[in-house]
This record gives C-alpha cells, sequence and structure tokens, in this order.
C-alpha cells in the first residue's frame, strides 16, 4: 500500500496497492488514521461487488443504512445508491442527491465518522465532487468570527432537501412537512467544537442543512450564520474559494472521506449525464469522544 499526496486539488492523497479483500487490521488502521488527518483517501483500481463494498466499510467501524429506504441497493440495503438511470424501467436509488453543500446526516443527532463513495458509472465531461475542510475554515477565521461564535448552537434539519418519495404522491405538503419534523427534529450542535479523533476545533455548519445560529439566550443571529458561512466558501456559487477543492475520480477509485470535518457538495451540470454511484456511510466507534 503506499499512500501519496494528490496532485491535482487542494488536499486529501491517494492509495495505491491496497487491496481491500486482503487489507490487514494494520492497513486498515493506517488508512484511518490518513483520512483524519488528510481528510479525503482515494483508493485506486478497486473491483469490488456491493457486498464486498458493505464489508470494506465494516472494517472501519459500525456501518449504518440510509433512514429512507427508498436509496436502498436492491440486494445490499446497507448500500445507499445515487442513480439518474433506470433499470428495466425501473428507478434504483435516487437522482441528483446531495446538490447542495452538506454533511452526510448534519441533521441527524450523530452525524457519520466516515463516508465512503464508490462511483459505478462516471460522467465524461462534469465528474467530481466538491468539498471544504471546516477545521481550515476555522483555522482561517478572524479572531472577530471566533469571538462571535464563541457559546453559539448552530441548528440542522433536513426538511429543505428532504426528497419527496413515490408514495407521498397526492399527500399534502403540511403533512409530509410534519412527519419530517417528527421523524428527524432538528438538531443543534456547538458552532465549533473539537473533532472527535483529532481534537481539531470544526466550523459545523452547512448551507443546505443548517437553519440557524442562536446565542446564549436562544436568540437566532442570522447575520453571524451569513457570515460564517461566507468565510467558509460556501455561498460562492463560482466555486473558486481558496477552500474549495474538486475532487474528481476516475473507474475504479473508491473515494473515504472524513464527513465529521468536510462538508461536500455534488458538482452541478447543466447537461445530465448518466451517473450512478454507491455509498456506505460508518460509525468509527474507536474516536473518542
Ligand atoms: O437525496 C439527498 O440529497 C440525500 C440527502 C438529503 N441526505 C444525505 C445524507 O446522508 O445526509
Ligand atoms: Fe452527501
Amino acid at each position: 500500500m503506499k499512500i501519496e499526496k494528490q496532485v491535482e486539488g487542494k488536499f486529501g492523497v491517494t492509495v495505491t496497492g491496497f487491496d481491500a479483500t486482503s487489507a490487514s487490521d494494520d492497513d486498515i488502521r493506517t488508512l484511518k488514521e490518513t483520512v483524519y488527518r488528510e481528510k479525503i483517501a482515494v483508493l485506486k483500481g478497486q473491483k469490488l461487488d456491493p457486498k464486498q463494498f458493505l464489508a470494506l466499510g465494516e472494517r472501519f467501524g459500525r456501518v449504518e443504512p440510509y433512514y429512507e429506504e427508498i436509496y436502498h441497493h436492491p440486494e445490499v440495503p446497507q448500500v445507499f445508491v445515487s442513480s439518474n438511470i433506470q433499470e428495466n424501467g425501473k428507478q434504483i436509488g435516487v437522482p441528483k442527491t446531495g446538490r447542495f453543500w452538506h454533511s452526510d446526516y448534519q441533521f441527524m443527532p450523530r452525524p457519520f465518522d466516515l463516508t465512503f463513495i464508490y462511483p459505478q458509472v462516471i460522467p465524461q465531461k462534469n465528474r467530481g465532487t466538491y468539498f471544504i475542510n471546516l477545521c481550515a475554515a476555522y483555522q482561517a477565521l478572524g479572531e472577530d468570527l471566533r469571538t462571535a461564535l464563541a457559546g453559539t448552537q448552530a441548528r440542522h434539519s433536513v426538511k429543505r432537501y428532504f426528497k419527496i418519495r413515490p408514495s407521498d404522491v397526492y399527500r399534502p405538503i403540511s403533512e409530509i412537512l410534519d412527519e419530517i419534523e417528527e421523524r428527524t427534529p432538528t438538531v443543534s450542535f456547538p458552532t465549533a467544537f473539537p473533532h472527535r479523533s483529532t481534537g481539531e476545533p470544526i466550523l459545523y455548519l452547512s448551507e443546505g442543512f443548517t437553519l440557524s445560529v442562536v446565542d446564549e439566550n436562544g436568540t437566532e443571529q442570522p447575520a453571524l450564520l451569513q457570515q460564517l458561512l461566507e468565510a467558509t466558501g460556501q455561498l460562492d456559487q463560482t466555486f473558486s474559494h481558496d477552500l474549495i477543492h474538486l475532487q474528481t475520480f476516475e473507474q475504479g477509485d473508491l473515494l473515504v472521506w472524513d464527513n465529521q470535518s468536510l462538508v461536500h457538495r455534488a458538482l452541478h451540470t447543466s447537461t445530465p449525464e448518466p451517473a450512478v454511484s454507491f455509498r456506505v456511510t460508518v460509525y468509527d466507534e474507536s474516536a473518542k469522544r
């Protein structure tokens, strides 16, 4: 197994010579430490079926299936499927997922520690995912914003991006909104908190899921939220902000990232090309907390 800094982009490593089916416990430990330090690892040349992909995730911790069934792989429900192509006239998984800044399960009481993405059908032109390291974003903040966010909490919800399911057709929208609040009530975390494994402060906000920042009295601070999102680069519509990293991939690449400290966003395409990817998400029970 050989780990090298990525040549393209702003952070992350590529890993060559990694065999998921025969990796030692040492390899997995090294890889996990690398992901927490470098934030993204691209495992090159992977050839795994959905069951083997799941088995790889299980080496890193407890795999958590997505709470909404429409995303599940028909044979391996722990595998989340993002797909815009139909197979035998049937939709498998969900199209156009994650086209907004977010971290996975940020709207849940416990967001995932690690996300694994294994692209299956890769667009020719607009391939890739944008990432921002929220530890780096915290470090880049001025003293004034760091002081302003101290003691505040950020509130997160899926409601702006919850996908209407086929079974929701003809349901009143108010009923669906009530159901979302009941199943996934808004969660609150400190606006900045230490990474459970590395201890680095994370500025934990996303444009897609963060509803508000509130001060110690519970008063919403919309201007502060805007300033903080701006500082992280998530409001830059040109994607040229210093903190934005474009992660590209090719067939056989398998991405592993630190979902605690990265927000990501699927690349926009005006002319949609076929795209399919598989995802596994993990709670790392070895992380200190
Ligand atoms: O369809 C999607 O964009 C899925 C999104 C609402 N949640 C992904 C996650 O893991 O938090
Ligand atoms: Fe995502």
